[in-house]
């Protein structure tokens, strides 16, 4: 199903492909991820307003190195970048507020090149505040937001308007498990034409400890934000979590070289989903996982893109070797 919204700008197009009180199908996520042995939650619930407002405060903290690496690698390389690919449009897979992009929507507009921007975000409040602002921002611009997930509504990507940057920053392809990132993005290539690039942004491996205090900031902040996730389960499924009765947990799985973050609960916990008529009891100490943040190596990253049909072009990272953007194109 599918929703235009109306804007009230010529230049800006919104299609909702979330159905209005199943957003981002909650529901059976919870019922399948709650009622397992070993309790998860997938990440993209996390980003309810609230929780898009944490992440925010999350990229400005001191601890939170990949954010302010990736926008200075942006700042070196959009030039080029934009050279590279002749971009006339970014599609931009959980764009959040776009803040990053405008780094290479004002190398586009430089270069002359600059006449769409499509959004893909699961959060509509997001798509209609970034939408609106960017067309005041840049005259001319046409903005065709997508309200969907990027796992399932890659299909109603509009049809190109010239070459296309397709854009996932910020590591956010680290949030998927190793066998659906492969899935994600060999159905990323397949929906990519010959003249289009990825521009793909990995957070890579490093020494655990800077891991750790990233995903476990002395402000709490990253706290908050993973218990959000169970304001989000209260509010829309009306169930009665105490969630200050769970602790944040992050550590680095130096095997598999992904960050976890977890919920534990610091008793035992009986919880009521309304919505789903189900009880959910956590014994004391239980874990929830709510999120991996897969790190990358060099190997890893191609791999990937050479399983998925994409030919890894061009690498760029900074001076420590923190974060790295890569750009690839279909194979052949
Ligand atoms: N690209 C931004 C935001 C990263 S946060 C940056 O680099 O700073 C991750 C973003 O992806 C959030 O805006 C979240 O709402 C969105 N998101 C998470 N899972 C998603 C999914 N399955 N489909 C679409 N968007 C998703
Ligand atoms: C969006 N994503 C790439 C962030 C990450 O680093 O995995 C989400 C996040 N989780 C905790 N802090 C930030």
């Amino acid at each position: 199903m599918t929703t235009l919204t109306y804007t009230g700008a010529a230049d800006i197009e919104v299609h909702s492909y979330l159905a209005a009180n199943d957003e981002r199908a909650l529901a059976d996520d919870v019922l399948d991820g709650l009622t397992r042995p070993f309790k998860e939650l997938p990440p993209k619930h996390f980003y309810d307003a609230r929780g898009a407002q944490l992440f925010d405060e999350i990229c400005d903290l001191p601890e939170y190195y990949p954010t302010r690496t990736e926008r200075a690698i942006l700042r070196e390389r959009a030039d080029e970048i934009v050279e590279l690919t002749g971009a006339a449009e970014i599609v931009e897979l959980g764009s959040g507020t776009a803040a990053k992009t405008r780094i290479l929507l004002d190398a586009m507009q430089n270069a002359g090149t600059l006449r769409r921007y499509v959004p893909l975000d699961v959060t509509e409040s997001m798509i209609l505040e970034t939408a609106a602002a960017l067309v005041e921002e840049y005259p001319g611009l046409l903005v065709h937001g997508i309200v969907g997930d990027f796992e399932r509504h890659l299909q109603h990507l509009p049809e190109p308007l010239g070459p296309r940057l397709i854009v996932f920053l910020g590591g956010t392809i680290g949030n998927f498990t190793p066998g659906s990132r492969r899935r994600f993005l060999r159905g990323l290539a397949k929906a990519m034409g010959p003249a289009d690039h990825l521009l793909l942004g990995t957070d890579l491996v490093k020494d655990p400890a800077v891991l750790e205090a990233a995903y476990d900031d002395s402000r709490g902040v990253t706290a908050e934000f993973n218990r959000n996730v169970l304001h989000v389960v209260n509010r829309e499924l009306r169930a009665d979590f105490d969630v200050d009765a769970f602790d944040h947990v992050a550590f680095f799985d130096r095997e598999r070289e992904w960050i976890e973050m977890r919920l534990r609960a610091t008793s035992r916990q009986h919880v009521r989903i309304e919505a789903l008529g189900i009880d959910v009891v956590f014994e004391p100490r239980e874990e929830l996982r709510t999120e991996i943040s897969a790190k990358f190596t060099r190997e890893r990253l191609a791999g990937d893109l050479a399983a998925a049909g994409l030919e890894l072009e061009h690498v760029f990272t900074d001076e420590n070797d923190l974060f790295a953007l890569s750009l690839s194109q279909p194979a052949g």
